[in-house]
């Protein structure tokens, strides 16, 4: 895709991006200004995308498993938590969790994305026994688990170091780290958002720490609410920093901001034309992180497929029992069908491939799936 005519203040960007050169936070603030024009951003954007990952377009089969949504904390964009002796207040029993781990092994899923509130009354072992329970009876699913948020609540439960904590969960069975939790790391933000949940530093120490054990993480941006484009582009070069100390991010998700049933419901949900600005400008400034996740869930499928060729190469999975976007106003459909996101990718021009949560390509036949050749993108 050539555009005739190229705006002349987009010039010198286009030059570094075509020369693969690292773009300033002057050259991100620039490409957050309003005028800028979105095809042309886009195009530039898929420049990186198609260079990294070539036409392919990844998903997963996978669920979720959010074990509680009673927590202590009260972050006001949030509209899945509850307290304790709210009706709406729930702790899934060991039944419960386990049954989880069974649907999910017989619809194919890869990969189980846990992560849910800070119960009061749960102790360390609970969250611990959770993940050793569940890898003990089904070994071939990976566990996807915990944001710092609750790396941190884990840390105050047991009196133990990040680094112990997350040793206690690869021994159990972890697999991974979610992108969760980040929010907007700029604490002229983060202190009126989610004042009392783990900082940015904490956010940071976890994930690499996670890093050093031999995990893989993914990373998120909450947009759309009170932030600005300077908290936005600070936020991706935190991230590019980490990932150039220790390469240990595989995805970044942008995620936007669903008003309904949150205390920030005053405010309207970004359009599509800012998520594809947001994945665009994400692409273009993380370049030294392999995949961007366009995740359908949170985008609506159609913003999903035109994403694509904004930067995006991921689609996120199949996705059943989601709550944190459908509590907050999502409208998206609980699951899609391993053919639906094929198609849905096919549609947009991509070539699809399911992978597991660690990418690498996963074959399957009658028998069951395997996992085999891990998939680099180009640098
Ligand atoms: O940390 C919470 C966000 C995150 C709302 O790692 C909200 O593959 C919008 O991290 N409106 C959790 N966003 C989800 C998440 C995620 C999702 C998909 C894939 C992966 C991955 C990670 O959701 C929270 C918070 O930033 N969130 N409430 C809301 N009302």
């Amino acid at each position: 895709m050539m555009l005739r005519t190229a705006s002349p203040t987009l010039q010198p960007i286009r030059d570094k991006v075509e020369a693969g050169e690292r773009l300033t936070m002057e050259d991100g603030l620039l490409l957050e200004q309003p005028t800028v024009p979105l095809p042309e951003l886009g195009e530039l954007a898929n420049i990186v995308r198609e260079r990294k990952n070539g036409n392919a377009a990844y998903y997963n089969i996978n669920t979720h498993l959010n074990p509680t949504n009673v927590c202590v904390y009260r972050c006001v964009f949030c509209a899945f938590r509850s307290d304790l002796r709210d009706p709406k207040g729930y702790v899934m029993s060991d039944e419960q969790i386990l049954e989880r781990g069974a649907e999910a092994t017989k619809n194919g899923c890869t990969e189980m994305h846990i992560v849910g509130g800070l119960h009061h009354q749960k102790n360390y072992d609970w969250y611990v026994n959770l993940i050793r329970m569940l890898h003990e009876a089904y070994p071939q699913l990976h566990l996807k688990a915990w944001t710092p948020v609750e790396i941190d609540w884990f840390c105050r439960l047991a009196k133990k170091s990040v680094r112990e904590v997350l040793e206690d969960m690869i021994d159990a069975g972890l697999g991974s780290l979610p992108g969760g939790g980040a929010e907007i790391f700029h604490p002229e933000i983060r202190n009126q958002i989610c004042e009392h949940k783990a900082d940015s530093r904490c956010w940071f120490e976890v994930h690499r720490t996670a890093h050093e054990l031999g995990l893989r993480s993914n990373c998120t941006m909450l947009y759309g609410h009170i932030e600005k484009p300077y908290h936005r582009i600070d936020h991706l070069i935190r991230l590019r920093e980490l990932q150039d100390e220790t390469g240990g991010l595989q995805t970044f998700i942008p995620l936007a901001f669903h008003p309904e049933n949150t205390g920030l419901a005053h405010i309207p949900k970004a359009s599509s034309l800012v998520d594809l600005r947001v994945m665009a400008i994400s692409r273009l400034m993380l370049d030294n992180i392999p995949h961007i996740k366009a995740y359908w869930i949170m985008l609506g499928i159609g913003t999903a497929q035109i994403a694509l060729s904004y930067g995006a190469d991921d689609i996120d999975g199949t996705v059943r029992h989601e709550l944190i976007y459908h509590d907050a106003g999502a409208t998206t459909p609980e699951v899609l069908s391993d053919v639906a996101i094929r198609r849905l990718i096919t549609e947009a021009g991509r070539d699809p491939i399911e992978r597991d949560t660690l990418y690498r390509q996963i074959e399957r036949d009658e028998t069951g799936w395997q996992a085999t050749e891990a998939i680099t993108a180009n640098a």
